[in-house]
C-alpha cells in the first residue's frame, strides 16, 4: 500500500522579515524568523500537515513561490507580504490566480499604525487576516486554514 505523504502548507514571509528580532523590538517583539519557521513547522505538525516555510526580499520571487505552491499542489498559504502587502497588484494576482485558501498574517496591527499600512491588496485574495498577535499570528492563522480545509488536530 502506498505511504500517505503530508500535505504541505506554504509559509511565505516578505521583504525585512529576515531582520526580525535584531531591530524595532517595540514594533516586531524578540522573536527570529527561525523563531517563526519553527513555530509554524510545530504548529502544521500537530494537523499532520508540513510547513514549507520560504521568504524573499523579492517581489517576484515571492510570486515564484506562490507558482510553486499550486504546482506542488499545496493545501494552504500562510502569507506576511510585508511591506508588499500594501503595493502589490502582482502578489494579489498571483493569489487569486492559484486559488489556494490563503490567510494574511502581520505581526504588528496594521490598523493601529501609518495610513498607508491600512490597505492590504494580498488580504483581498485572502479568506482571512490576523493582524496584531505578534508571531502567534502564524500559529493561529494556521490553526485557522486547518479548520478552513477541513483538517483536525491530531491526537
Ligand atoms: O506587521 C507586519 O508583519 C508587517 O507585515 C511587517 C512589514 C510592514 O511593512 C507591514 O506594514 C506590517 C515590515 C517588515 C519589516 O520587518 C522588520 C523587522 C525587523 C526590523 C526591521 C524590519
Amino acid at each position: 500500500m502506498a505511504k500517505s505523504v503530508a500535505e504541505t502548507i506554504y509559509v511565505l514571509n516578505g521583504p525585512n522579515l529576515n531582520l526580525l528580532g535584531t531591530r524595532e523590538p517595540e514594533t516586531y517583539g524578540h522573536a527570529t524568523l527561525a523563531d517563526i519557521e519553527k513555530l509554524c513547522d510545530d504548529t502544521s505538525g500537530q494537523f499532520g500537515l508540513k510547513a514549507n516555510c520560504r521568504q524573499s526580499n523579492r517581489e517576484g520571487e515571492l510570486i515564484d513561490f506562490i507558482h510553486e505552491a499550486h504546482a506542488s499542489k499545496a493545501a494552504g498559504i500562510i502569507i506576511n507580504a510585508g511591506g508588499y502587502s500594501h503595493t502589490s497588484v502582482a502578489l494579489h494576482d498571483a493569489l487569486l490566480a492559484v486559488k489556494i485558501p490563503t490567510v494574511e498574517v502581520h505581526i504588528s496591527n496594521i490598523y493601529a499604525r501609518e495610513n498607508f499600512r491600512h490597505h492590504s491588496f494580498t488580504a483581498r485574495a485572502a479568506f482571512a487576516t490576523l493582524s496584531g498577535f505578534g508571531i502567534d499570528g502564524y500559529r493561529l492563522a494556521i490553526n485557522g486554514l486547518a479548520a478552513k480545509i477541513g483538517i483536525k488536530a491530531k491526537a
